[in-house]
């Protein structure tokens, strides 16, 4: 039997090994993208779309589509994971870091509510987006994100269950205390670390 002949025999199949350190407990891996939305995928055009950030702030901040689109960008690569169980690996992404964003603002602020059209909320530490870890994102596998994934943008915070990553996302409302958002006042954990399986309240 040739190398050739192994190698095809794995080809399109991921090594137990590989996806057991990669994978949290309790997950496992998909290879398609479902859709999870609590309500109808709300449609906003282009032009009356902006991003704020609002709440604790000396000055609040707001951003439309085209100002947006001047901020400096980044390409993420990251593995996502949804409290129903599902794990995908390497998505790519395109956006901008709640890092650039939020140095845009003077803030004594601990925590925020991010919100969206339609509703949705999520709640934050601003510890846990600050360093590299949560986007604004519009990009999803090279292509514009689709309105049923959260576009025209959604919140990428891709170390914590995806419920965090909030779809049609608006702006930021920072706080100086912690107040829970949709998921979270319905029993899913205030943190939800995948890693953790912080699922529900009670874990
Ligand atoms: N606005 C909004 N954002 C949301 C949700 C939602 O219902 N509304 N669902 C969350 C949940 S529970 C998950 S798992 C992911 C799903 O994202 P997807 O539909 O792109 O897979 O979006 C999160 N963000
Ligand atoms: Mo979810």
């Amino acid at each position: 039997m040739s190398e050739g002949f192994i190698s095809r025999g794995f080809r399109g199949r991921r090594q137990k090994s590989e996806i057991s350190g990669r994978i949290p407990p309790g997950q496992y891996l998909e290879r398609g993208f479902p859709v999870l939305s609590a309500g109808p995928t709300p449609h906003t055009l282009l032009a009356n779309w902006d991003f704020s950030i609002t709440g604790e702030v000396d000055q609040p901040k707001r951003w439309n589509w085209d100002e947006f689109h001047t901020l400096p960008r980044e390409t993420i690569t990251q593995d996502i994971h949804c409290v129903t169980k599902w794990s995908k690996f390497d998505t790519h992404w395109e956006g901008v870091s709640l890092d650039t964003l939020l140095a845009q603002v003077n803030t004594a602020a601990s925590y925020m509510l991010a919100f969206s059209d339609g509703g949705y909320t999520t709640n934050l530490p601003l510890e846990e987006v600050a360093g590299g870890k949560a986007w604004i994102v519009d990009t999803y596998e090279g292509q514009p994100l689709e309105p049923q994934h959260g576009g025209p943008a959604r919140l990428l915070v891709p170390h914590l269950y995806f419920w965090k990553s909030a779809k049609w996302v608006r702006g930021l409302r920072l706080l100086d205390h912690d107040e829970p958002g949709f998921w979270e006042s319905l029993g899913y954990n205030n943190h939800g670390d995948p890693w953790k399986e912080e699922r529900y309240w009670s874990d």
